[in-house]
């Protein structure tokens, strides 16, 4: 049979676009080339789908006001669907379409709206194709910090105390709901319940700082979340990928040790993590207790429906109890990221992981005969 043909899709419209750009050039370097054939795609900041040119020192960060991003003036692509499975197609412009053979698995390198809440897993299951990672579902769950709540509350999963409050309920009552905000206990984090990175959040002491910490969470996503700050806890993470007969497996947890004066893991401490922040991989824990956040990461990569890989964030109390603050279907995923480190340091490498991934993309059913 011929060699599978793997298409990374990466950039996007959304505020990642560069970290997007910098993923697929590890990921594209990563993939076995004797093994597969790479067709790098990329999606124009306009939304737009080009063929890339795959050239890895494109996709790097040279200086810090020099960020990759994907060359809208190339060749447009597009996947069709037809009877013998799905086509990618370019137009070069003025010529008439050509196509490039078939897609096997398409790895989507894509974060925030328009990639990572599900939708560009709802285009790939209409195209019939197979991809890598989380389904529409589990996508749209693990973007959604209200829906993860319920979804990972109803499976028994400890965590912080919540309430959800859309713009609409705080314009019809807002001292009732500060008032129930008040009995959860503060201090309580405010944050858009959808979008991946940390903009729109607040900490918020008292009730008086609650109505614009709202609202600028608003300003965001219609939906925010407020929930309990976890004081004095530990952020500790833990790695789930499946297996090839699809059981979740576990990585060593890793903790994220904050420094300087940041209040939170905010924008800054994410996105220049050699500035503010320490990663201890592994994390030191007693065995039990990673025992346990192991067994709490696999339970809520279950509870959500995730496929190939998950990130399962803990905080960790001084006492020793684990709750889980959130699940990411979409982790940071260059060989510097917390997930690839955490596997690194449970024995598999950059590259057993893509391959692993691509290897359970193969085996999924795309329903289609
Ligand atoms: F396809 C996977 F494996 F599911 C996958 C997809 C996306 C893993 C990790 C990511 N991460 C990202 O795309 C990003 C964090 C670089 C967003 Cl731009």
């Amino acid at each position: 049979s011929p060699r599978k043909r793997i298409a990374v899709v990466f950039g996007g419209r959304s505020s990642e676009h560069a970290i997007s750009c910098v993923t697929a050039g590890s990921v594209l370097q990563a993939i076995d080339p004797t093994k597969y054939d790479v067709v790098p795609i990329g999606i124009a900041t306009d939304g737009r789908w080009v063929l890339e040119s795959g050239d890895p020192d494109l996709l790097q960060i040279t200086s810090p006001d020099k960020l990759p991003e994907v060359d809208g003036a190339r060749a447009a692509v597009m996947l069709t669907r037809d009877s013998g499975g799905t086509d990618l197609v370019v137009h070069e412009p003025s010529q008439p379409p050509q196509t490039l053979g078939e897609v096997d698995v398409v790895f989507p390198l894509l974060h925030g709206p328009w990639g990572e809440d599900g939708t560009i897993q709802g285009l790939l299951e209409m195209a019939g194709v197979r991809y890598v990672g989380a389904g529409v579902l589990a996508s749209a769950v693990s973007m959604d910090k209200s829906y993860m709540k319920v979804v990972l509350g109803a499976a028994g999963l400890p965590l912080m105390s919540s309430l959800t409050v859309t713009a609409r309920e705080w314009y019809r009552d807002p001292d009732g709901l500060t008032h129930r905000i008040g009995e959860l206990g503060y201090p309580v984090f405010v944050k858009p319940a959808r979008g991946g990175s940390s903009i729109g959040i607040s900490k918020v002491h008292h009730a008086g700082e609650l109505a614009e910490a709202i609202e600028e969470a608003h300003r965001h996503d219609p939906k925010a979340l407020v929930e309990v700050a976890a004081e004095g806890a530990r952020e500790v993470e833990c790695g789930v990928l499946q297996a090839l007969d699809g059981t979740p497996e576990t990585s060593v947890p890793a903790e994220i040790r904050i420094t300087g004066d940041h209040e939170f893991y905010d924008f800054a401490a994410k996105y220049l993590p050699e500035e503010h922040t320490e990663l201890d991989v592994p994390a030191d824990i007693p065995d039990d207790v990673a025992a346990t956040m192991r067994e709490l990461a696999a339970r809520a990569f279950e509870a959500v429906g995730c496929e190939g890989l998950a990130r399962v964030d803990f905080f960790l109390f001084p006492d020793g109890s684990l709750v889980v603050n959130e699940i990411n279907t979409m982790p940071g995923f260059t060989p510097l990221s917390m997930f690839p480190r955490m596997w690194a340091a449970t024995g598999l490498d950059y590259a057993a992981l893509v391959d692993r991934l691509i290897e359970l993309a193969l085996r999924r059913d795309t329903g289609l005969r």
